[in-house]
């Protein structure tokens, strides 16, 4: 769907390049007893699999079934994905401890309203004090909350009455987050749990510790140290690279080196030296949710999602990609050496083969960050400019809404509410809200399901709030202009965005800044008159072209929060007719919602907006506006 990846995919192929794609291609058939989730690697009795026709074993060396098997992958995923947004979390709130002890050259707090705001929750006395000392305290709460060893974490206490009372009915209320982690994987060993139900209980526990604990950790502490974001313009697409210019890309997920490399490129010293190289600045732009970071605080360039980094390396401008963890392909390196593009990895947790490591340390990291963009703007003078190819595509984007910035938006700069939105609700005006989040997949359209899906979703009236790579792919686009409105969305939905202004489709920033849409639909609830719980809203999730286990624990913990969840592949649970009932029906009475599978996007879309009419009805509320002319 996107010409500038069609482009950039073309000349790979010319000049020899393997891609994702046809790394994808190269594995075909994919292995089905995988697929299926009926592969087991858990112990060295096997590895062993289930035949799904029957005809074969039913069970591994040691008993498991089927749904054992499935269920235990399952859970093993939302433990691998909770643990890489809770890490992230976690090295958010340390650097914030950092700074409280004024150890953190180069950084500072820049939100002392969200810090007291924060603090507050944690039972923190803030009157009076300073703003060090408070993040201090903050910060060594909010590193309590992983260890925690008895009790619930406490930001669960956002959530509404009723949530936490299913999650306590259930056992499933989150303890420690790091506690929640080490359990659900020990549940997984060999001869521990092997009971389906009990299984996918860990799975939305361990979930659970991750959304409304490690992920809202990390969205609290970047708006404090890094500013909260607030609607802002910027571009997008691979056109927004710049062949005067040095380019650097920063790719990965936590803000701790893209805001510092961000102070470094404005340093008169190296932008002198880029001048010296013949360079007429220095342009940085962002992948995957370092991009979304950056832009939505910054108003930094996006220059691709998770399947555009190889693509942006064949460009032949990049002179740096710094990387930090999470989603950033091991083939990159590799990619690089045909080009004169130095890759830099700078987080100890993430090496890659041909790819240079400067750890970055946030005792002082801005000598560090000079040094990385030192290096870029040296490598300005390497490129070969018959390389060059750069695709002319670029498209305006507004980004940058909060939960918090919502209630301007929506309400008025004087008078902060959620009333306008539940009320254009309650009339009619609007359907409901969809959250439409995750990566993309070469498996699915390579971004063109979110974009299918989004476009028909708005197009009935359905306010669309998107995080991570998906609200790339929509950006791309253009669905996140306001003049989207006009093109695309109902006469409901364009009749609000043109009274407030915003676009049909919110960005509300990186993966683990889902918690911001749990955060919203909370104060959707507590604004009152669409339901008194999240299960009863009118809203529904959705992630068109998942692939990352990330991708399973936000899914995970959306649902256990009461929010019906769509997704593109399915999860590896089809060899299970027992798993795939629980997970599709069955958890409805447990938790108030359900995953659906759906590969068609607008098939999807039509999913989430029967859902979103049937809590209508259950809410009696108005029929939708314009239906009834129509
Ligand atoms: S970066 S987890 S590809 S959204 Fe957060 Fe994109 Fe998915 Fe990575």
């Amino acid at each position: 769907m996107d010409p500038a990846s069609q482009m950039m995919a073309r000349r790979a192929m010319d000049i020899g390049l393997e891609l994702v794609w046809d790394r994808y291609e190269a594995q075909q058939p994919q292995c089905g007893f995988g697929s299926l989730g009926l592969c087991c690697t858990v112990c060295n009795l096997g590895p062993c699999r289930i035949d799904p026709f029957g005809q074969g074993p039913k069970q591994g060396v040691c008993g498991a079934t089927a749904e054992i098997i499935s269920a235990r992958n399952l859970l093993r995923a939302a433990a691998a994905g909770s643990a890489c947004h809770s890490d992230h979390g976690r090295h958010l709130a340390h650097t914030l401890k950092l700074v409280g002890e004024g150890k953190a050259k180069g950084y500072e707090i820049k939100d002392v309203e969200k810090l007291r705001k924060v603090a507050a929750e944690f039972g923190i006395a803030t009157d009076g004090r300073p703003k060090e000392t408070i993040a201090l305290e903050l910060a060594e709460k909010m590193l309590a909350e992983f260890g925690r060893q008895e009790g619930s974490i406490l930001l669960t206490t956002r959530a509404p009455q009723r949530q936490r009372e299913i999650w306590q009915k259930l056992g499933i209320m989150p303890r420690g987050i790091d506690l929640e982690i080490v359990e659900g994987i020990a549940k997984t060993h060999m001869g521990v749990d092997n009971d389906a139900n009990n299984l996918l209980l860990s799975a939305m526990r361990v979930a659970l510790a991750d959304g409304w604990g490690g992920s809202m950790i990390a969205t609290d502490v970047s708006d404090i140290l890094f500013g909260a974001p607030a609607p802002i313009r910027a571009q997008v697409n691979l056109g927004v690279l710049q062949g005067d210019k040095v380019n650097i890309l920063l790719h990965g997920h936590v803000p701790i080196l893209s805001d510092v490399i961000a102070n470094a490129a404005l340093d008169p010293e190296i932008l002198a030296l880029a001048a010296s190289k013949g360079a007429t600045g220095i342009n940085l732009a962002g992948i995957c949710c370092t991009a979304n970071e950056m832009l939505v605080r910054r108003g930094i360039p996006i220059a691709g999602n998770f399947l555009q980094q190889e693509l942006a390396l064949a460009t032949g401008v990049v002179d740096a990609m710094i990387v930090d963890v999470q989603c950033i392909m091991p083939s990159l390196g590799e990619i690089a050496r045909s080009f004169h593009t130095k890759v830099i990895s700078t987080d100890p947790r993430a090496k890659f083969p041909w790819v240079e490591h400067i750890q970055l340390d946030e005792h002082d990291a801005l000598p560090i960050a000079k040094k990385i963009v030192q290096i870029a703007v040296e490598n300005f003078a390497n490129r070969d400019g018959k390389q060059k190819f750069i695709p002319s595509e670029k498209m305006d984007l507004v980004a940058g809404f909060t939960t918090e910035n919502i209630f301007y938006n929506l309400g008025g700069r004087f008078r902060a509410t959620y009333r306008p939105l539940n009320d254009a609700i309650i009339s009619g005006r609007l359907r409901g809200v969809a959250g439409v989040v995750g990566c993309d997949s070469p498996k699915n359209e390579s971004g063109g399901s979110h974009v299918e899906m989004v476009k028909e979703l708005i197009k009935h009236d359905v306010l669309v709030v998107q995080t991570g790579c998906s609200a790339i792919s929509c950006a791309k686009a253009g669905l996140l202009k306001p003049e989207a409105a006009k093109e695309y969305a109902g006469r409901g939905l364009r009749e609000i965005c043109e009274a407030v202004g915003i676009p049909p489709v919110l960005h509300s920033g990186s993966c683990v800044d889902n918690s911001r849409i749990l955060t919203a639909c909370t104060e959707m609830v507590r604004e009152g008159g669409i339901g008194n719980s999240l299960d009863e809203l009118p809203v529904a999730g959705a992630a068109p072209e998942w692939y990352s286990e990330k991708a399973i624990a936000i899914g995970w913990y959306v649902v256990a929060s009461g929010i019906f969840t769509v997704i593109g592949s399915p999860l590896r649970v089809k060899g299970s007719a027992v798993v795939d009932k629980i997970l599709t029906e069955e958890l409805a009475a447990k938790v108030g919602a359900t995953w659906a599978f759906e590969s068609d996007p607008i098939k999807g879309a039509h999913l989430m907006i029967d859902h979103i009419n049937k809590k209508r009805e259950a809410l009696k509320l108005s029929p939708m506006m314009y239906e009834m002319y129509e």
